[in-house]
């Protein structure tokens, strides 16, 4: 089998989630979005696909090249190949870029195979228990505005079946943001509406400095805290050591910091962090997030993955030292997260009333699209 054509199309859809100005989603009035849809097809007419977009030039200029008459399943080579390209094209050529076609192909062998891809990787499990994963706060009424509001939306998520509950709480450019005696309040909230058993996580403002990150640790130290995740600007490691040292909180991470496999290990062996963290987009897809579950299972260390959606929930179906929780989100008390993607037959993360959701069982990542909707919508193609 050869890849004969990588293509992407761009397509509008009615969002109801806005980007404030440093970039946090929140609810907002119905506006167009666009998406993008990564197409990778092979002369024997099994194609693989991805979602998200890359610039026309890095598709013709770097990747295309890479691609064209290769074996889809050298999937381990093209990915290599591709990493070898970021040195010099930093700018260009982002682990995202590398996610999208990692994915694609990832698909490909799947759908090739009539396999979901789990089962590709190797099944551990079908199911994995979710938490709910909230926006960060924000000013409106009803929405994520007060302690109290967290607190009760945290008893609506249990309600919903949600077994864990994590805060994205206030950040820039929302007003009074970043305060971590705030942050502590809307836990403290939370904690006391759910009572002493449910597990609950803080992901904070990202760039408070080492006093404001351990004073928020020790805080849910004593608010009996399962982890906190990413207080301080991730490229000081020794930020992390100094936290990790003088808390018995569980630091998770690295979430964003660039380097993929290799800046988990430095953190893993310099103690940065107590759980590994990364997910499909951070590291550069499926390939290294399995080797990152495989470096963490050999510290005998747990991984906690990042993000939603179909390809980091397949991931985590097949760790063998399992991530405790799907990362489901991100909620609002205003947004309905049950409802499908429009170009898309179903949700990607059903979850039943235990909060368990269920790996599709279809082949490659599971995704029915409806080309009909992509091409009644399309924006550009190239
Ligand atoms: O800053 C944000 O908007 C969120 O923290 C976001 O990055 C979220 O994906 C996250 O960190 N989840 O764990
Ligand atoms: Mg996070």
């Amino acid at each position: 089998m050869k890849i004969i054509d990588v293509t992407v199309r761009t397509f509008r859809y009615v969002s109801k989630v806005g980007r404030d100005s440093e970039g946090h989603g929140h609810p907002a009035p119905p506006h167009e979005a666009r998406q993008s849809l990564l197409t990778v097809a092979t002369d024997e007419g099994v194609e693989g696909y991805s979602f998200g977009g890359l610039p026309q030039s890095v598709l013709e200029g770097l990747v295309k090249p890479l691609l064209l008459d290769q074996d889809p399943f050298y999937r381990e080579r093209i990915w290599q190949a591709l990493k070898e390209r970021q040195r010099l094209n930093l700018g260009t050529l982002s682990d995202k870029i590398l996610a999208l076609v990692d994915c694609a192909l990832w698909d490909l062998a799947g759908r090739a195979l009539d396999q979901p891809v789990y089962k590709l990787l190797g099944a551990y499990r079908d199911c994995v228990p979710a938490y709910a994963s909230t926006m960060c706060g924000d000013d409106l009424d009803g929405g994520l505005n007060t302690p109290e509001a967290y607190a009760e939306f945290a008893l609506w998520c249990l309600e919903r079946g949600y077994p864990a509950f994590k805060l994205h709480t206030w950040q820039p450019p929302i007003p009074g943001a970043p305060d971590a005696r705030r942050d502590v309040a809307a836990c403290a909230a939370v904690r006391e509406a759910v009572g002493p058993d449910v597990p609950l996580m803080l992901d904070p403002y990202h760039y408070y400095g080492r006093e404001a990150s351990l004073y928020l640790g020790r805080e849910l130290e004593k608010l009996g805290f399962l982890w906190m995740e990413e207080p301080m600007d991730e490229h000081s490691m020794s930020s992390y050591v100094w936290l990790a040292d003088q808390l018995d909180l569980p630091i998770c991470g690295p979430e964003t910091v660039e380097g993929k496999m290799h800046a988990r290990a430095e953190w893993i062996t310099a103690g940065a962090a107590d759980i590994v963290r990364g997910g499909v987009g951070d590291l550069g897809g499926i390939t290294p997030l399995i080797k990152v579950a495989h470096l963490a299972e050999a510290f005998g260390m747990s991984m906690e993955v990042h993000g939603g959606g179909a390809v980091n929930l397949h991931v985590l179906c097949a760790m063998g030292m399992p991530g405790k929780y799907y990362e489901r989100g991100l909620l609002h008390p205003f947004v309905d997260y049950e409802a499908p993607k429009p170009w898309l037959a179903e949700i990607e993360d059903p979850m039943d009333e235990n909060g368990y959701v269920h790996v599709s069982q279809n082949p490659g990542l599971g995704w029915e699209i409806s080309f009909d909707y992509v091409a009644d919508n399309l924006i550009a193609v190239y």
